[in-house]
């Protein structure tokens, strides 16, 4: 039965995943400087995920839209990064942005408050 319920939630993220490719529209545009700067920026960021999480999904169409080139990790079972998600952030619950700032790192959960740090940043 449990395998069942992860086989239909696996199913329903992969044609969630699949229409958010469809529909994302498009991104937000800068100039070139501000892009070379903004990617700059991005590399101190990394989003544990996982692909068909509609959470993640969610988030990761947020960064779409604001052009933010920012690396994602995935946190499933067998990966590594899911222990360094554990052993930093303190839990495997995904998204979670790692952001790392002047030789700090933190680590925000939730992805209405990854929204809303990404678009207070970047937008
Ligand atoms: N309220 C959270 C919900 C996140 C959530 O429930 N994520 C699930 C995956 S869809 C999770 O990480 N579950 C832990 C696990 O599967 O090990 C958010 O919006 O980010």
């Amino acid at each position: 039965m449990k395998f069942f319920i992860k086989l239909i939630r696996n199913l329903l993220g992969v044609i969630i995943a699949t229409a958010d490719v469809l529909t994302r529209g498009t991104k937000l545009k800068r100039t070139p400087e501000k892009q070379q700067q903004v990617n700059a920026e991005a590399k101190e960021l990394s989003l544990y995920q996982f692909f068909a999480c509609p959470f993640c999904i969610k988030t990761r169409r947020a960064m779409y839209k604001l052009n933010l080139p920012i690396e994602t990790r995935s946190a499933s079972e067998g990966s590594p990064h899911r222990d360094v998600l554990l052993q930093g952030g303190g839990k495997v619950k995904v998204p979670c942005l790692r952001i790392e700032k002047e030789g700090n790192v933190e680590w925000l959960y939730e992805s209405s408050d990854i929204i809303r740090y990404l678009e207070t940043r970047f937008a």
